[in-house]
């Protein structure tokens, strides 16, 4: 069972380390490694600084990269009393703008890096100079309840602005105690590496959260992390646990050194946030030797609620219910679809944000009675494994069928020629929706009409004869969101993005 008093707050998973293990490693970072003890007098020194300068509840704007003082400065925060925003530090100064005028923030804390995204005069702590050096090295913790606001993340969405996404307290001990206690199993000598960063709900758990509650260490590393540096950091600092996503497997196992790559301190390797290919599985397991353990969660639950595990992979699949959590699928008619049918998944769980700031019209179109909707349509088989099909919304009649482009891409993705594609269903002149594939080839491969027939046939063949892309634009490679996934809002905006 999950057991928290009433009286809790998020910054313990960081100081119950205080006695358990003062001495063991809490960062491993170019710039030097900070042991527990070290990290939580740090902690301390940012939350009395920035308690000065705030009242409890008021929101802190972090705009940090991947160092110790990040998650030196959320677990300060938090246990002051003040709630950190974990922003992601590729946002726009529009975008800013949008969240300090959203969130009514008093205070923005930026990496040295990024101090030049806001105005010379604006007043922003610059982690960098550590203002807080002279503040005192301990920390009265503010008597928050398990119910309280915590910290936020802004969750994109594929249209309109950004929601805040609150979440509690108990939030945060609740991912430990289901994804982290089922599917890692973290034990203090483990390192966590994860490439996605800490301001993504997926880089927070597994940076953060899951290694300082089981007394671990986490490996951060700053700036971009292109493959060169994730084989340099993996090679010399030896990481036991990797957090990646397909498109990151995929760019690792393309890079000219990864044969040669040491991963041999490795005893997991997880994917989240896309759908995992056999292709991509198996080359990984030829390099590493380990499978790749694949999940699915959302900023909304805060992290992972569906998984396979190192016992068993069904590839293809997101897994099945990470214990703690309860996921329906809905289908249109209200129904709840037998094993094969499809319909949209709902997920309930005691991490779910209790709803978007300021936005009581999106928290009740997407919490209702507790449950979740995710907006994407799912398929469970007789053992419980879930199959992603696409988003809820994102079928379209094409020549008058029903097309869904995720099962072209996934169809397209399978061709030995083709190192990753995306699938757009776009506007014609005369309003109807035509078919379009966005792909990159394999090296060495080179576009040409014959070419195009052959993907055009392979889809219709692997799927249905009208499933398949009327149009195919090749690119050297395609466009990345932040959190690395194909940005598929980019390729609609400007096909030769
Ligand atoms: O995209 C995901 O699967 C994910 C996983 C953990 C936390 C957050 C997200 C969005």
């Amino acid at each position: 069972g999950f057991d928290l008093p009433a009286d809790y707050n998020a910054g313990r998973i960081l100081w119950d380390n205080l006695d358990r293990n003062p001495d063991a490693t809490a960062i491993i970072h170019d710039s030097r490694n900070w042991t527990y003890a070290e990290l939580i007098a740090e902690a301390a020194r940012i939350g009395n600084y920035l308690r000065d300068r705030a009242a409890p509840g008021d929101r802190v704007l972090l705009f940090m990269d991947d160092e110790p003082a990040y998650p030196a400065t959320i677990m300060g925060a938090m246990r002051a009393g003040l709630v950190p925003m974990l922003i992601n530090t590729l946002s726009p100064r529009e975008l800013i703008d949008f969240f300090l005028e959203d969130s009514g923030a008093s205070l923005v804390v930026t990496s040295s890096a990024f101090r030049a995204a806001f105005d010379a005069d604006a007043p922003v702590i610059d982690a960098g100079q550590r203002p807080w050096a002279g503040a005192p090295d301990t920390l009265a913790e503010h008597p928050t309840t398990r119910n309280d606001m915590a910290f936020w993340m802004y969750s994109s969405g594929s249209t309109g602005r950004p929601k805040g996404v609150v979440h509690r307290h108990e939030d945060v001990p609740y991912i430990n105690a289901t994804y982290a206690a089922h599917v890692l199993r973290l034990v203090p000598g483990d390192i966590c590496f994860s490439v996605p960063k800490v301001y993504f709900a997926y880089g927070f758990g597994n940076s953060v959260v899951f290694p300082f509650s089981a007394g671990a260490a986490a490996l951060l590393l700053s700036g971009r992390p292109d493959p060169a540096a994730i084989f340099d950091q993996i090679g010399r600092h030896r990481p036991t646990v990797f957090f990646g996503l397909p498109t990151l497997y995929t760019a690792l196992m393309h890079h000219k050194g990864a044969d040669g790559a040491d991963l041999s301190s490795l005893r997991l390797c997880l994917s989240a946030a896309e759908v995992l290919s056999a292709d991509i599985a198996s080359a990984w397991r030829k390099l590493s030797g380990l499978p790749i353990v694949e999940g699915l969660g959302s900023t909304e639950m805060l992290h992972i609620y569906l998984s396979n595990t190192e016992a068993r992979q069904v590839i293809g699949s997101s897994g099945r219910i990470v214990p703690g959590y309860a996921v329906r699928l809905v289908a249109p008619d209200g129904r709840e679809p037998g094993p094969g049918e499809e319909g949209v998944m709902q997920v309930r769980g005691l991490s779910s944000t209790q709803g978007y700031w300021n936005r009581p019209d999106k928290t009740a179109e997407t919490i209702r009675d507790g449950w979740l909707d995710t907006g994407d349509r799912f398929v469970r088989d007789a053992e419980g494994y879930y199959f992603y099909k696409g988003r809820a919304d994102d079928m379209v009649k094409v020549s008058g069928q029903w097309v869904w482009p995720m099962e072209i891409e996934l169809a397209l993705n399978e061709h030995p020629k083709v190192r990753e594609s995306c699938v757009l269903a776009v506007p014609l002149a005369d309003q109807r929706l035509t078919i379009r594939a966005f792909v990159a080839l394999v090296d060495g491969v080179s576009p040409d009409s014959e070419l195009t027939r052959e993907l055009q046939a392979h889809a219709r063949r692997n799927l249905l004869p009208h499933k398949y892309p009327r149009e195919v634009f090749y690119l050297p490679s395609l466009p990345k969101t932040g959190t690395d996934k194909i940005d598929r809002q980019a390729l609609r905006r400007d096909p030769a993005a």
